[in-house]
């Protein structure tokens, strides 16, 4: 049993070791990177019970994105491997000015082809949360059916559905984005999302009014992730900002799925959304100061110092 499931594409991500057009880099680091087993990466590090549902190719990389994930705690025994489509790829590229984009190699994958016959129910009943984002949604319309799916399920067994949005403009365009997205936000319980990502989608980023737009809709917890300037999070009772937390910047690729993992461990022990926020903050700050998304998340001894004194922890 978890208290998490997450469900969502993994992919290999090459990290180029210099600062310059892909063409002229000569070396790259390989790792894992996938919003929702990123945020399994993190809740698993924190103690919690993490699984991690979806498809992967039946060849080197898939077996290799078990292994990492497996390594870091993260349970993927409802993982299927498919023997006709491979893992996705993508490569990161970072302009001299430390920007960070991404390159993908992921049609036609293994994880797009998820269906809502692929997925075990039962194993989805057992779980507290179910956390998805934007991107199953929008790598097929096969996993977008999952994704509706599930939160459906998530609804009619009281789990708690939660959702952020993680809008992909190299995956689809904003009008088709907004179109299937919209309509989850009356399914979610927790809503997480960037200030971008609302402005796009409930036409305003101002905070109070996103937060209690999407209380309205029936969420139980907002999160308003705002990048450098922190956050904005939300019960319904109490809403608050949460300044972000000082860090030599790295890469900010992954910074948001660190913020969830924060946050839902925060819910899953009870604290209050001040305390689920700092500590999204804080695992989002750590994130952005290392390179892989997951590469620099805490374990729990560490997180709890820096809970208490992150000064402390970095010298
Ligand atoms: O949130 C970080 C993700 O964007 C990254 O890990 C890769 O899941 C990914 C994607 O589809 O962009």
């Amino acid at each position: 049993m978890s208290d998490v499931v997450t469900i969502g594409e993994s992919l290999v991500a090459l990290i180029p070791d210099s600062h310059t057009k892909l063409r002229y880099v000569q070396n790259f680091t390989k790792t894992v990177a996938g919003a929702e087993s990123n945020v399994a990466v993190g809740l698993a590090k924190l103690g919690h019970r993490a699984s991690w549902l979806s498809k992967v190719g039946d060849d080197e990389l898939g077996h290799y994105v078990i292994r990492e994930l497996r390594a870091e705690g993260v349970d993927t025994d409802a993982v299927i491997f498919d023997s006709d489509h491979p893992t996705g790829l993508m490569i990161k590229e970072f302009s001299p000015s430390l920007q960070s984009s991404v390159h993908y190699y992921r049609k036609g994958s293994a994880a797009s082809t998820l269906k809502c016959d692929d997925i075990d129910w039962t194993f989805l009943a057992k779980a507290r949360i179910i956390h998805i984002s934007g991107i199953t949604a929008a790598i097929s319309a096969s996993s977008r059916q999952v994704v509706y799916a599930v939160a459906e399920f998530a609804k009619q067994h009281g789990i708690l559905f939660s959702f952020d949005p993680n809008i992909r403009r190299k995956l689809w365009s904003l009008e088709e984005a907004t179109e299937a997205l919209v309509p989850l936000f009356s399914l979610a319980d927790i809503v997480l999302l960037g200030d971008e990502e609302a402005q796009i989608l409930l036409q305003t980023d101002e905070q109070e009014q996103v937060v209690s737009t999407l209380h309205a809709r029936g969420a139980r917890w907002v999160a308003l992730k705002q990048g450098a300037e922190g956050a904005y999070v939300s019960d319904g009772k109490t809403g608050i900002s949460i300044p972000a937390e000082p860090v030599k910047v790295a890469d900010t690729i992954g910074a948001g799925d660190a913020f969830n993992a924060g946050f839902l461990a925060g819910i899953l022990e009870g604290k209050t959304v001040a305390e689920c926020g700092r500590m999204g903050a804080v695992m989002g700050a750590l994130a952005v100061a290392s390179y892989g998304d997951t590469d620099g998340l805490p374990d729990r001894k560490d997180f709890d110092a820096m809970m208490n004194n992150i000064q402390e922890v970095y010298r």
